[in-house]
């Protein structure tokens, strides 16, 4: 006879033994597209303790959805390799063009992050960062579901190492940074400079480029670096999303390691 509050128990009690778990890491992500779900399990791999924040009930952010819901992704010749390291499979549609099921890759992504060791919360929601002797050292947390219904709920705090942005084209928590330290971002204004109109070639580029730290302890990723530093967006081409993801994985190592 199966007991529904064995199951209660079971859901409850594992779910806040994670969570306690977590209450300090050394690396937390927002956002859980492709390019956090890269940095996650590059970081995850080299044992650095780390933990992704989704704020959605589902994870892979703009992937799953391909280009305008034509469910595949472009992918260039140098993002091959994460493509293969993750096991998902492509065919070449032209010469430097390489065409995936964004569905599998967002599953693949997924699983191997995870199986990795990257701990993902989903319907929870950075709403602040902590910041001490102007560092961020932390975020503010709290279920997305008291956002949507406007209810005033205090949330509550996770510590870190280091935080990394990789929220996609709203960047959300450079923006609270931005307000907050009175625009004191390391970007040439202070301030987010703001994404730009489309341009594949030169985004993919910048992508790798911006993705650095943008105020001390905050590192940004994915389609948040262009929107912080200034570079155009890219459409539904993903070799820059991951290249980005092991970039800030790669920086982190180096300075946490
Ligand atoms: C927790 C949050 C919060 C928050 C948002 O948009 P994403 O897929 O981001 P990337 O950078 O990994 O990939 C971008 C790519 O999908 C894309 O949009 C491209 C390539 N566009 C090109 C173009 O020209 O349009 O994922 C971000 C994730 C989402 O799942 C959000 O739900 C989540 O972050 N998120 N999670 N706390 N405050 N804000």
């Amino acid at each position: 006879m199966l007991d529904e509050t064995i199951i209660s128990r079971a859901i409850i009690e594992t779910y806040l033994r994670d969570l306690l778990d977590y209450v300090e890491s050394d690396v937390i992500i927002g956002g859980g597209g492709p390019s956090g779900l890269c940095a996650g399990y590059y970081l995850a791999k080299e044992g650095i303790k780390t933990v992704l924040f989704e704020s959605g009930l589902k994870l892979g952010g703009g992937m799953p959805g391909g280009g305008m819901m034509f469910n595949k992704i472009v992918v260039q010749k140098q993002g091959l390799e994460i493509i293969e390291e993750f096991g998902i499979r492509y065919k070449e549609y032209q010469k430097g063009y390489y065409v995936a099921d964004s569905l599998e890759a967002t599953a693949c992504l997924t699983d191997r992050a995870l199986k990795q060791g990257l701990k993902i919360f989903n319907l929870i929601r950075i709403e602040d960062v902590m910041i001490k002797e102007d560092r961020v050292c932390g975020v503010v947390i709290n279920w997305t579901s008291v956002d949507i219904a406007k209810l005033h709920i205090d949330p509550i705090t996770f510590k870190s190492k280091a935080v990394i942005d990789a929220t996609g084209h709203p960047c959300e928590i450079v923006h609270i940074v931005e307000k907050k330290s009175g625009g004191r971002l390391l970007t040439v204004s202070g301030k987010i400079e703001g994404e730009k109109s489309m341009w594949a070639d030169v985004a993919e580029t910048l992508t790798l480029k911006n993705t650095r730290e943008v105020y001390p302890g905050l590192y940004v990723c994915g389609m948040a670096a262009n929107a912080v530093f200034g570079g155009p967006r890219m459409g539904p081409i993903f070799g820059g999303m991951l290249l980005s993801g092991r970039k800030v994985a790669e920086i982190l190592i180096k300075k946490l390691k």
